[in-house]
């Protein structure tokens, strides 16, 4: 099946023209970071491109290197901010596979030793 187009209206792409609020946690020229508002956990952040990209089925490789990089300095960030044992690190594609804002994102998610994730 043939992947949809990339609608400008989603919630994220909205956020990064600053049309709707976020807590921001880091900027770069080609990313941004900020806190998720449905967190399954203490510190959840999700990190985005800011090139539009639905998620990784479409995303460049120069874009897809900038977000891994930013994914990386988060997850040091938050596992340092929090105390945490560990990360773990989310990515969702389409529906299918549990995506629901279509803009590429990462979730950076500080882990404790015994403490499941909220569902
Ligand atoms: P998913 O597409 O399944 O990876 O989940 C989208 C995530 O985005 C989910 O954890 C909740 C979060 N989210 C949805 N709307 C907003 C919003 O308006 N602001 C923020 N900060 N997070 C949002």
């Amino acid at each position: 099946m043939t992947q949809a187009a990339y609608d400008p209206n989603n919630i994220f792409a909205k956020i990064l023209r600053g049309e709707l609020p976020a807590h921001k946690l880091y900027e770069d020229e080609a990313t941004f970071a900020f806190m998720d508002i449905m967190p399954r956990g203490t510190g959840h952040c999700l990190v985005i491109p800011k090139a539009p990209s639905r998620n990784i089925l479409d995303v460049d490789t120069a874009a897809l290197a900038a977000v891994t990089a930013t994914v990386r300095k988060l997850a040091i960030a938050v596992k340092n901010a929090f105390s945490a044992d560990g990360v773990s690190v989310h990515q969702f594609n389409e529906s299918a596979g549990g995506q629901v804002v279509f803009h590429l994102h990462f979730h950076v998610i500080p882990r404790f030793e015994g403490v499941e994730l909220k569902p």
